[in-house]
């Protein structure tokens, strides 16, 4: 692992570049089946990032709330498979960063167009917190704020761009943490998009 944003949190810099092609192609055919879509909060709001799923489990809003489902609620289809590149992937990154029994159930495919953002916030819809959870950036770069355990903590903020891998345990796993509005351009492989796979474990 490269380096240690805080204690548990490792950054991969460029450790998923050799394979975000056929990430991107492997994106492009879920998104065939289960459409990028715009989240409704419980509070009402309309997320700006486009959201899919694959695997056994996706993590879904409406105004009932958060939660992890196995199917996709705009067909009622099971969310499709997680490819195995993805699945390969996100297990190696975990183990590099000291994370061996980590396998993840749940993968969130998320797409920021320019504009589109995340506002600070906690993941903690999963459970159990003693799973990582593992975020791969594709596209567009971005500019990841990183909080600490209390809303109010002071933010830093760190580039994260294509190819990039983040491996978030130990304290970390629960410090908040946003994407501030991504940038206009273009990339060469992915378009005028932004895109992040965020595995995680979900247990139900
Ligand atoms: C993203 N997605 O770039 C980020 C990557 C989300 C989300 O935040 O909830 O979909 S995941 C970043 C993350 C996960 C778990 C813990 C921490 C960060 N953290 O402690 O900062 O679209
Ligand atoms: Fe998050």
């Amino acid at each position: 692992a490269e380096e240690e944003m805080a204690e548990g949190a490792w950054l991969l810099r460029r450790y998923a570049f050799d394979n975000a092609g056929d990430l991107l192609a492997q994106i492009e055919g879920i998104s065939a089946t289960a459409p990028f879509r715009h989240m409704v909060t419980p509070g009402g709001f309309s997320m700006s990032v486009g959201m899919t799923n694959c695997g056994p489990f996706g993590w879904v809003t409406d105004r009932k709330g958060y939660r992890y489902q196995k199917t996709d609620p705009e067909s009622g289809q099971p969310w499709p498979a997680m490819p195995e590149t993805f699945l390969s992937l996100a297990i190696d990154a975990a183990k590099d960063a000291g994370y061996a029994d980590f396998v993840p159930n749940a993968c969130l495919i998320n797409r920021y167009e320019p504009g589109a953002k995340m506002s600070l916030h906690q993941d903690k819809d999963e459970r159990d917190f003693t799973n990582p959870i593992v975020s791969v950036s594709l596209g567009l770069p971005a500019t990841f704020q990183f909080g600490g355990i209390n809303r109010g903590d002071p933010v830093r903020k760190y580039p994260l761009s294509h190819g990039d891998v983040v491996v978030w345990g130990g304290p970390s796993r629960l410090f908040y943490h946003g994407i501030m509005p991504l940038k206009e351009g273009t990339h060469d492989a992915a378009g005028r998009a932004r895109f992040n796979l965020t595995f995680r474990h979900a247990a139900l």
